[in-house]
């Protein structure tokens, strides 16, 4: 592992991961000149209206000045809707762009003192001169990298659920921006944004900004999804329970004693760390587009065989891994996640895992070791089957 805490890293300007989590991340915003210095992007804005013009790319323009103010238009669109654009004030949005070019999840490399499943997306804007989306706030962390031209990015107030929006029936657009600084970046300058802070980014000429987007559940997510979680694995026949329970006076009070019972209940049924660890580590790391996880069936045979014949296998963009320890009665075994699915596997696999998470390919030369180990085998047969790992010439 090259990610040593203390290092400084040129993407955070010089500091180091450590001091950038103790006093930035999720507190207060970071310009970074030249995070990426001579940055060039590998796509255009003609390259990012293709990638909007098919469906399975999710993709918005807004108008600032369009049938309506702010107008919101969702893609897939064609190429009548680039012909009918104004010179000025709007802007295209792509999602999950990393997702369809590997030299965008490239960019993904410079985060690596962040847990990956804590990634979400790269966004990729591209803006004509006044292109904006209005002042707003997010829910999630973002860097916001400036990959062409130059945009104009102010910053504001801390913003929460009552901060009034413009009557909007789809943007959340702020009613009023109390500007604290402004930056102009160039390319390859990036600006670290932590939830809830107003921002506003104007384009001052054709521009590009690459916005690396974070996930975190909200509490009522956590919470509704765990108890759906846990209540997949409890009988119907399982139930409150109140043998042994003293008469009541008041037969329509609800004693201390009754709702101790529930607590317990709840207490037994959601304090299970190994369920919890289950839970989370299989919805961190549901796939966006599961339809791009495309596998094949390949026999341990056949695996061993094609890499032999100089077979290299990547990481599929669209899968998401983790993995933690877990106790299993006596001994201490891992547990891989993929993709939103897990399971469990032997402790000395954990070498493997990390190959499989963090090498650059999976060949002969990594891979040759495991060869007599069946369980290893298994595994990768079936990171391949799942589409998790892909073969580079497929
Ligand atoms: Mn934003």
């Amino acid at each position: 592992m090259s990610n040593t805490i203390d290092t400084p890293l040129e993407i955070l300007g010089g500091i180091s991961a450590e001091v950038f989590l103790r006093d930035y991340w999720q507190k207060k915003p970071l310009l970074i000149r030249q995070a990426i210095p001579d940055f060039v992007s590998p796509l255009d804005g003609n390259d990012l209206a293709g990638l909007s013009l098919e469906d399975m790319v999710e993709s918005r323009i807004v108008l600032e000045h369009g049938e309506t103010p702010w107008q919101l238009k969702h893609g897939p669109f064609d190429d009548e809707t680039y012909n009918t654009l104004p010179e000025r004030d709007w802007t295209l949005l792509v999602q999950a762009v990393d997702q369809f070019s590997p030299d965008v999840a490239e960019v993904l490399e410079h985060f690596k003192f962040l847990p990956n499943w804590r990634i979400d997306d790269v966004m990729i804007s591209f803006a004509v001169p006044g292109g904006s989306v209005g002042p707003h706030y997010d829910n999630y962390d973002v860097f916001l990298l400036q990959a062409e031209g130059q945009r104009q990015w102010k910053i504001g107030q801390m913003c929460d659920n009552e901060s009034l929006l413009l009557k909007h029936p789809d943007l959340r657009i702020l009613d009023s921006f109390e500007q604290t600084d402004e930056w102009t970046l160039e390319p390859g300058d990036m600006l670290y944004l932590p939830p809830r802070l107003a921002h506003w980014g104007i384009a001052q000429t054709d521009c590009m900004t690459w916005s690396v987007g974070f996930r975190a559940p909200s509490t009522a997510e956590v919470v509704t999804h765990y108890a759906d979680f846990v209540a997949r694995f409890l009988p119907d026949e399982q139930r409150y329970s109140d043998a042994g329970m003293s008469p009541v006076s008041n037969p329509s009070y609800i004693r201390t004693e009754d709702i101790q019972r529930l607590r317990a209940l709840l207490n037994e049924q959601l304090n299970d760390d190994r369920m919890l660890l289950t839970w989370f580590g299989q919805y961190m790391t549901e796939p966006r587009y599961p339809d791009l996880l495309v596998g094949s069936e390949l026999s341990t045979e056949e695996l061993i065989q094609s890499l032999e014949d100089g077979a290299l296998f990547t990481r599929n963009p669209t899968a998401r891994l983790a993995w933690s320890h877990i106790q299993l009665d006596q001994e201490s075994a891992v547990v891989f996640f993929v993709s939103g699915n897990s399971r469990i596997l032997s402790e000395h696999l954990v070498v493997l895992l990390d190959l499989v998470c963090c090498a650059d390919a999976l060949h002969l030369d990594n891979l040759q070791a495991w060869f007599s180990d069946a369980e290893a085998m298994t595994l990768l047969c079936e990171l391949i089957k799942q589409g998790s790992l892909e073969s580079l010439d497929e």
